[in-house]
């Protein structure tokens, strides 16, 4: 059985493409989920990429990571800058986690450098668009090729 990863996707990156192509590219949330997903069957990873506008919603999807999945890619969209739930969630799922943005949050406004995900992540990949997701992945294949030799 291959090893599942969980690619999370936080709010309004259902409207990438659309949305302000000039911080996140004119790529969209279903050509990221295709690229990650070519990504995986050659790293030998299985993974399930999935996007809500619904913090429940996303929480709840971490929870059921615990136990089921190797790790977890999370773009918490907004959530980054304002949601100690979904840190203790994360935390709580007892999983790596890897923090990605497509932008470099560092380059913007103040109020987004800061990030309740970072500290408890294992890494942080942002302003490579969505090569971060894939390289996110290819840690964790990485990882777990290392563990299991
Ligand atoms: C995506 C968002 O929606 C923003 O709220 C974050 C992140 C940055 C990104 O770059 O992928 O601040």
């Amino acid at each position: 059985m291959k090893p599942l990863i969980l690619v999370l996707n936080g709010p309004n990156l259902n409207m990438l493409g659309a949305r302000e192509p000039a911080q996140y590219g004119c790529e969209t949330l279903a050509d990221i989920g295709q690229g990650c997903a070519d990504t995986a069957q050659a790293l030998g990873l299985e993974i399930e990429f999935r996007q809500t506008n619904h913090e429940g919603e996303l929480i709840d999807w971490i929870h059921a990571g615990r136990g089921r999945c190797a790790g977890i890619v999370i773009n918490p969209g907004a959530w980054t800058h304002t949601s100690v739930a979904i840190r203790d969630a994360l935390v709580a799922s007892e999983l790596p986690v890897i923090e990605v943005h497509l932008s470099n949050v560092h380059k913007r406004e103040p109020f987004r450098h800061l990030s309740f995900v970072s500290s408890i992540a294992v890494g942080v990949i942002c302003g490579l668009g969505s090569h971060g997701y894939r390289m996110a992945l290819k840690h964790f294949a990485d990882i777990l090729q290392e563990r299991s030799a």
